[in-house]
């Protein structure tokens, strides 16, 4: 397949909100992030992709847009972005900002004009419908906020769509101005020189709300094939879509080069296999490493060269990796170095979450009034209306609220985690007195500079980014082990996902083997069964 440099790099994820507080109001901001470039470029990532930071009225925390064209007062101007842009330019890092275009919010002027009238010229930006016959709402679509995805709209006595909150009124995308405004609107950050989109829930817009098609409709790929023609297709920039429902078909569609979509998708099938078919994350299953299994090599054999995977565990959607599949008590260090080996030896572009190199936890909210997300706070207002208790409420809040990835950045042990000198818009986990980049830094074997080295092999090994991957012991219970090959270069990768002690025999001939990278600072010999410690895990080159 032909070679892209996106397919060798990494790229971080930074949530401006909670990443670093340049001036005291208690909020991170874009020159805050200026601030920590040289500590980026020290892990030695390629990629920043910016949650948002344009003008909102931050119901959902900036995805929901008012001014596609200008930054919120409290993250910025335009200039510090291309500040930012320039300064992470000069550090070799590209910047790819976040579209959410499936919504804008209900302070964008073309939704305040919109609601005007009926015949107003921005009306059929939005999607509205007349009540139904007993004066409901048109459907009984939900929001995945929670409650009805209709808002009645008092003015005119019609319900406009919101698949999000109600300040987040869904774009209609079935009318070629909404088409030729977001394609300008991308054109023209193109035009400051980003290096691409992080496509926010871009398999809604091709919905088409009277045949009940939602996600993944027939408009979706004729739709971002015209995206990709009018604005970025001609540009070598990073594209990733996030799409909640996406399988190993559809995500050929999306990312085979020949198609010219997008780079590639984030998938979730990793994520939501913890989910419960009732009550979905507010009361999650055990962890299955068997079915862990199964959906990774899925994923690594299924793309061959029709498609690229993006590797992540995190997100400022999900819970923090190191407490979802590790043990973030017993193991923390261990465990969140096992996971990054896991992940970043795979086949695809590995994302990391702000926090995650330093191995963040997540945050032990005991009451209801510290948290800050609106699925949260909407979901445990509707789930305790529904009869749970507020104790089975806050066990769902404390595996999986996006506010475990939301509190901020913890950069030293002084006031607030060094994020703030003011108060925080949400409070620090109490934990940073331990685990904080001043600590990381100084102590070679911190999680930090685990996922250095990790990001140093993919940049020198040419198997990290391109070998066959091939699962290895799918049915054993405690150990995720596969290779990589690349002509006559081959990777052994084993990790051990419990905290008991195991063994594992790699059952081919070797002729000698060299440790690349040990949790436990130890080497191995395949010649032997390799005794296991809890969460041990291991990068054995095989000659
Ligand atoms: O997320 C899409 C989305 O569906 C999530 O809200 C997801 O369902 C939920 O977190 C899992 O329970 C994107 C953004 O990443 C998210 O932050 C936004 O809130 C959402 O779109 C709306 O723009
Ligand atoms: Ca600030």
């Amino acid at each position: 397949m032909e070679k892209k440099w996106w397919h060798q790099s990494v790229v971080y994820q930074v949530y401006p909100r909670s990443f670093y507080d340049s001036n005291g109001d208690g909020i991170g901001d874009i020159q805050g992030i200026i601030s920590k470039l040289d500590y980026l470029q020290k892990l030695g990532i390629d990629v920043i992709w910016l949650s948002p930071v344009y003008d909102s009225p931050m119901d959902d925390n900036g995805y929901d847009i008012s001014n596609y064209q200008d930054i919120a007062k409290e993250f910025g101007t335009l200039e510090d972005i291309e500040q930012l842009i320039k300064e992470a330019k000069d550090r070799g890092i590209k910047i790819i900002m976040d579209l959410v275009v499936n919504h804008t919010s209900d302070e964008h002027a073309w939704f305040i004009e919109a609601k005007k009238s009926k015949d107003n010229p921005y009306r059929d930006y939005y999607i509205w419908r007349k009540p139904n016959e007993g004066g409901n709402p048109p459907s009984d679509l939900e929001s995945i906020f929670s409650g009805s995805a209709w808002e009645l709209d008092d003015v005119s006595g019609e319900y406009y769509l919101h698949l999000f909150s109600k300040k987040q009124p869904d774009l209609n995308w079935e009318n070629d101005k909404v088409v030729k405004e977001v394609f300008d609107m991308m054109n023209w950050w193109l035009d400051k020189g980003i290096g691409g989109f992080r496509m926010d829930v871009i398999d809604l817009i091709g919905k088409e709300i009277d045949k009940n098609i939602i996600s993944n409709g027939p408009k979706l790929h004729p739709l971002l094939q015209s995206m990709n023609k009018a604005t970025f297709g001609d540009r070598d920039v990073l594209t990733v879509g996030e799409t909640w429902g996406a399988t190993v078909d559809t995500a050929k569609l999306y990312s085979d080069p020949t198609r010219q979509e997008v780079s590639m998708i984030f998938q979730f099938e990793h994520i939501t296999m913890c989910w419960d078919d009732e009550h979905g994350k507010w009361r999650p299953k055990p962890f299955d490493l068997i079915k862990l299994k199964e959906i990774f090599n899925k994923w690594q054999t299924g793309l061959g060269d029709q498609g690229w995977n993006s590797l992540f565990w995190n997100n400022h959607d999900l819970p923090r990796t190191v407490s979802k599949y590790g043990d973030d008590k017993n193991y923390r260090i261990e465990s969140a170095k096992m996971l990054g080996t896991t992940l970043h030896m795979m086949r695809g572009t590995p994302y990391i979450f702000q926090g995650e190199e330093i191995g963040m936890t997540n945050v032990p909210f005991e009451s209801i009034d510290c948290y800050r997300d609106i699925e949260t706070l909407n979901f445990y207002r509707d789930k305790i209306a529904e009869g749970f208790t507020h104790e089975e409420m806050m066990v769902g809040l404390w595996a999986n609220s996006r506010d475990n990835a939301r509190t901020p950045m913890h950069w030293n042990e002084s006031h607030q985690a060094g994020f703030t000198t003011g108060t925080p818009w949400i409070n620090v986990n109490p934990n940073y007195t331990d685990i904080n980049v001043e600590a990381a830094l100084a102590d070679e074997n911190s999680v930090f500079y685990h996922y250095q080295k990790l990001i140093q092999l993919r940049k020198e090994m040419p198997v990290v980014v391109y070998g066959d991957f091939e699962l290895l012991a799918p049915k054993d219970k405690q150990i995720f082990a596969y290779t990589r090959t690349l002509d006559d270069s081959k990777l052994l990768v084993v990790s051990n996902f419990s905290a008991k002690k195991t063994s594992f025999t790699y059952d081919k001939p070797v002729e000698s083997c060299k440790t690349l990278l040990s949790n436990y600072s130890s080497t191995y010999d395949l010649k032997q069964p390799l005794a296991l410690a809890p969460y041990e895990s291991a990068i054995i080159q095989i000659g």
